[in-house]
């Protein structure tokens, strides 16, 4: 089997999440790093990577065993569990109806509202030129209200994973957006299901290889965002002068 290529970026959660995937199904694959911006040859919102996803936001999935090319997390999750899960190891792992409307409503939870409201949290704490608490403040309120109604969740599956039938690519999908709440300022003391959840993927080889192997593609094509870390990208603040909160 030929090697996926998984486009990511350094630190960024969702190209994480197809990590995950990808080594819970034991897929080879390898990583192009992509940086934030317009660069025309490096940038998610530039030349080359307009030809690989016209959204212009990472991840994107290439497989050159089928030919298949895919954007969206969601769907790329959706893709690699059709073609190269048939077993169900990421679930659902129980055919009955509910199980599988369980897994579809705790992945829309993630993707269409704790992922998009945690990244604006984001934005509007190291990015958003004008500081503007007020946006803050209701974007961090969104995001205790998911951890809130995932906590609840964590209660009833009684465990390690989100689903009570075990790990499935709802993990793979949280995992990477609840591990930096610290970086977001988001205090997890009062979530003790999240944390030991949390602990528990941590230690999990397929997550610790995921991290990996960005990791190691970020220290070979970007080592500037290798250095940098979590911390915010200075050069994407857009007016001179403004200091990362
Ligand atoms: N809905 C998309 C969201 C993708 C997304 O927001 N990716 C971020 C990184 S986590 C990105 O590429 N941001 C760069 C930008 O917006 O310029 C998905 O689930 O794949």
């Amino acid at each position: 089997m030929e090697k996926l290529m998984l486009h990511g970026h350094a630190t960024s959660p969702n190209p994480l999440k197809i990590a995950i995937a990808l080594q819970y199904l034991q897929i080879p694959y390898q990583v192009k790093i992509w940086e934030f911006g317009d660069d025309p040859r490096r940038g998610v919102k530039g030349e080359d990577f307009a030809s690989i996803s016209p959204n212009g936001r990472v991840p994107a999935l290439q497989d050159p065993n089928t030919g298949v090319l895919v954007w969206e997390s969601g769907a790329i999750m959706n893709y690699l569990k059709r073609q190269y899960d048939k077993n169900g190891i990421l679930g659902p792992k129980n055919p009955k109806p509910q199980d599988q409307a369980d897994l579809e409503q705790w992945e829309y939870l993630l993707l269409t509202t704790l992922g998009p409201m945690t990244g604006q949290l984001v934005w509007f704490t190291y990015y958003n030129v004008q500081r503007n608490e007020d946006a803050r403040e209701r974007y961090k309120k969104q995001v205790y209200r998911c951890y809130d109604v995932l906590e609840g969740q964590l209660e009833r599956s009684e465990g390690n994973s989100i689903l009570s039938s075990g790990i499935t690519s709802v993990d793979c999908h949280y995992e990477p957006w609840i591990r930096p709440a610290e970086f977001i300022g988001v205090e997890l003391s009062t979530y003790p299901r999240i944390q030991k959840w949390l602990s528990f993927m941590a230690e999990q080889q397929a997550v610790i290889d995921a991290y990996q192997s960005i990791k190691d593609a970020t220290a070979l094509q970007d080592p500037e965002a290798a250095k940098r870390g979590l911390k915010p990208d200075e050069s994407l603040l857009h007016e001179i002068g403004l200091e990362a909160a």
